[in-house]
């Protein structure tokens, strides 16, 4: 198989955002009278704004108006703002970019599929949008991961077929989006909820365009 294009989350793949929106989410929940921990973080990583509130105040086990609800992720985003606004180049994770690069000199196409309405801000302030040939992301998308539809449109913009891209993922849903969507996936990350991906890496620095073509020649 000849790979196309490689297709990137964002949080949990080119960049740790899950620290800041732990944080976001932990001071909501603290505010509506319930802790949040770092394990129930997990469940909300690669899940819309909107469904991570859902179950956060699950977990709370309160309930809120529709109103009510689009007010709490309004504050949560902002909150996670002011994160957003002071990351830098420093916190592409380690070897990402030189991967991204290498990937580019040997003709594969880049692209970004992420969950995140805020995808384009922190791909500016951590200058990357100029390595990646599209980006579709939270604003672009109407069903969520595990739907392939996020990464379905990468393929589209990209023009290539489906089969000839490869998808990073850190979550669980994302990995099953791509595989809903006939792609290969390589899971990053610890190999808790990952085993359905075709192969699984710790992180960046170890991989580069021909070990990944060995492994889908
Ligand atoms: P926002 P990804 C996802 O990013 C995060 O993993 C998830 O925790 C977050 O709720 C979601 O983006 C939406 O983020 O509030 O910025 O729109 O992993 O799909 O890049
Ligand atoms: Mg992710």
């Amino acid at each position: 198989m000849q790979i196309k294009a490689c297709l990137f989350d964002l949080d949990g793949v080119i960049v740790d955002t899950a620290k800041y929106h732990f944080i976001a989410w932990k001071e909501m929940a603290a505010g509506l009278g319930f802790d949040f921990t770092e394990k129930e973080n997990e469940l909300l990583k690669g899940v819309s704004r909107m469904r991570s509130l859902d179950i956060l105040l699950e977990i709370g086990k309160i309930t809120k108006t529709g109103e009510e609800k689009l007010r709490l992720a309004e504050q949560k985003n902002q909150r996670y703002l002011e994160y957003v606004n002071q990351m830098t180049e420093e916190e592409i994770l380690p070897g990402v970019a030189k991967f991204i690069d290498d990937l580019r000199s040997n003709g594969v196409l880049i692209a970004l599929g992420s969950a995140s309405k805020n995808a384009p801000l922190i791909m500016e302030r951590i200058h990357l949008a100029e390595k990646f040939d599209a980006i579709v992301d939270g604003n672009s998308v109407t069903k969520a991961k595990p739907d392939p539809e996020v990464f379905l449109k990468c393929a589209e913009l990209l023009k290539v077929k489906p089969h000839e891209c490869v998808v990073f993922e850190d979550a669980q849903a994302g990995i099953e989006a791509a595989l809903n969507g006939g792609m290969k996936v390589i899971g990053v990350g610890s190999p808790e909820n990952l085993s359905l991906a075709d192969y699984l890496i710790p992180g960046f620095k170890k991989l580069d365009y021909e070990l990944l073509s060995k492994w889908y020649k």
